[in-house]
């Protein structure tokens, strides 16, 4: 990847990060670990890969995005944002009444918002329907579908997976972000997902593991995805639950994060800090 176009990359993830942990620190407290780990990914997705207008945000011929892992929704807002969807003066409206960014996302509500999300599973099906509504009308538009770890207890991922896989629907990139923890644990102690990648290809899906933080490498992923004929595709986000910020990596219950007491604020006022200079060099 083009240095110039790497920097860019990076200064968009970490403009997601900044302004992810900003608005749920408005809040009091809500998904900090799930929206950092996708942070690399959606920079990503919008900075490079995916064909939107943000000033036409209903153009029939773009790409979508299914966040089917809903509650990281303040991370999708965020990189919306940042591409020009809206202005960025929004994100301080997360959640409050009247909002246009509600903490789960709305696809009636939010400029850019292709689905809505947030009863976990059920993006899944949405994404497979998209895809299958787009190869009807022979476009070649992509959909792009996000996936939590802990989401795949739910047995309706598995459903439409099997549905993707036997339809070779390989307009719809499968992305699991496997950050190993679910709500209130590890995915291994609470349902143990075991071998994620080996499930997807035993499901019919071609499958690739990459690292969820390296952004020239899933750009790789995606395009290699792009390239495949007559098959589904997957790809499994090897990621860190608060990835990009060590204080919140290193949190152990860091699914929702409260923002209550001097310890968090104080760590938090030094990540947006280095969040905000990695910016600044890339701008
Ligand atoms: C059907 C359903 N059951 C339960 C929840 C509550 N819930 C919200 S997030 C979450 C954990 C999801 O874990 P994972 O998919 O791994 O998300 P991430 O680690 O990316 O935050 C749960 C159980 C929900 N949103 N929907
Ligand atoms: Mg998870």
């Amino acid at each position: 990847m083009e240095k110039e176009l790497l920097a860019s990359l990076e200064k968009l993830a970490a403009e997601i990060r900044l302004d992810s942990i900003e608005a749920i620190r408005k809040v009091g407290s809500g998904h900090i670990g799930g929206s950092l780990s996708i942070a690399d990914l959606l920079a990503v997705l919008y900075g490079k890969q995916m064909k939107v207008d943000p000033k036409n945000p209903q153009w029939e011929d773009r790409d979508r995005l299914v966040l089917s892992k809903g509650h990281a929704g303040p991370a999708l807002y965020a990189a919306l944002a940042n591409v020009g969807f809206f202005d960025r003066e929004m994100l301080g409206t997360l959640n409050e009444g009247g909002t246009k960014l509600p903490s789960h996302p709305d696809r009636t509500k939010t400029p850019g918002v292709d689905a809505t999300t947030g009863s976990l599973g059920q993006g899944t099906s949405v994404a497979a329907g998209i895809a299958t509504g787009l190869k009807m009308q022979q476009k070649d538009n992509v959909v792009y579908l996000i996936v939590g770890d802990g989401e795949l207890n739910e047995g309706q991922c598995w459903e439409a997976f099997q549905y993707i896989a036997h339809f070779k629907l390989n307009n719809c990139i499968v992305i699991i972000d496997e950050n190993k923890k679910q709500l209130d644990g590890t995915t291994e102690e609470i349902l143990n997902p075991f071998d994620i990648e080996a499930k997807m290809k035993a499901f019919g899906f071609n499958t690739r593991k990459v690292k969820g933080d390296d952004l020239a490498k899933i750009d790789q992923a995606i395009d290699e995805c792009k390239a495949v004929k007559d098959e589904a595709v997957c790809i499994v986000l090897d990621t860190i639950k608060g990835q990009g910020v060590k204080y919140f990596e290193e949190m152990e219950a860091n699914h929702s994060v409260k923002f209550n007491n001097d310890e968090v604020q104080q760590a938090t006022d030094q990540a947006l800090a280095d969040l905000k200079k990695i910016i600044e060099e890339r701008s």
